[in-house]
């Protein structure tokens, strides 16, 4: 690290520096003195990105900038003689992602599984399932982008977000995640007999929102396509 006057003449000693270290320690220690100006600035560079800095002078919160891994103390640091700094991880600033689940048609859909990804595809370790109204919320996301996959058993699409981006303290709805529901007779199986459903009503406005398989608002062939790409595999 480096800890840089920029109001000389003063000395910064660095009696620990180690930001490997948890939540709720001091990560860094220093002593700043001066013996001509009172008022010093200077800078703690190579901090971690992305988390959340508690900063002390002489036991003290104190407030200063923080701009992309560094600290920044400004002149407005009184400094008599010789003053401690230090400087401890605070909790990492998270946000919120919450939305409504539906059928494609825009029913909301209850029991819908979401499970958030990194952008890398790995799993981000935080999952959900939407509730009666359709509704979910996943708390304590670290800043960043990410991806929501939706799905619900094999009778339903799936859906992937586009990136979404979480930041501190706040809440963001992906939009658009809305499955499509293959199993349009509702016995458990993806076939022809769901296709006879949609022929039965095809052409007439959906009598059910589930002969509008991919929530176009008419029910004919499309429909018909969609269902046939996820019959049930017959296992050999
Ligand atoms: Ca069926
Ligand atoms: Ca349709």
């Amino acid at each position: 690290m480096t800890a840089r006057p920029a109001s000389a003449p003063a000395t910064i000693t660095v009696n620990k520096f180690d930001t490997s270290l948890p939540i709720g320690q001091v990560m860094i220690n220093l002593t700043v003195n001066t013996t001509k100006d009172n008022n010093i600035a200077f800078t703690i560079d190579d901090l971690p990105e992305d988390d959340s800095y508690i900063i002390k002078k002489n036991g003290s919160n104190i407030t200063s900038s923080l701009d992309e891994g560094r600290v920044v103390f400004n002149s407005t640091f009184t400094v008599s003689g010789a003053s401690t700094f230090t400087v401890e991880k605070g909790p990492r600033p998270t946000g919120i992602i919450s939305d409504t689940v539906r059928y494609i048609n825009q029913t909301p859909l209850a029991g819908a599984n979401v499970t958030l990804y990194n952008q890398d595809g790995s799993p981000y370790g935080k999952t959900a399932v939407s509730g009666a109204d359709g509704t979910f919320q996943i708390n304590n996301i670290s800043a960043g982008s990410y991806y929501v996959n939706i799905t619900k058993g094999k009778n339903y699409g799936f859906n992937v977000s586009a990136a979404v981006n979480v930041t501190a303290n706040a809440t963001v709805n992906p939009g658009s995640l809305s499955l499509m529901y293959y199993d349009v007779n509702g016995d458990g199986n993806i076939n022809v007999l769901d296709l006879s459903e949609i022929v039965a009503h095809n052409g007439s406005a959906p009598a059910r929102p589930v002969y509008d398989v991919n929530g176009d608002g008419l029910i004919d062939t499309r429909d018909i396509d969609a269902v046939r790409e996820h019959f049930d595999k017959i296992e050999p």
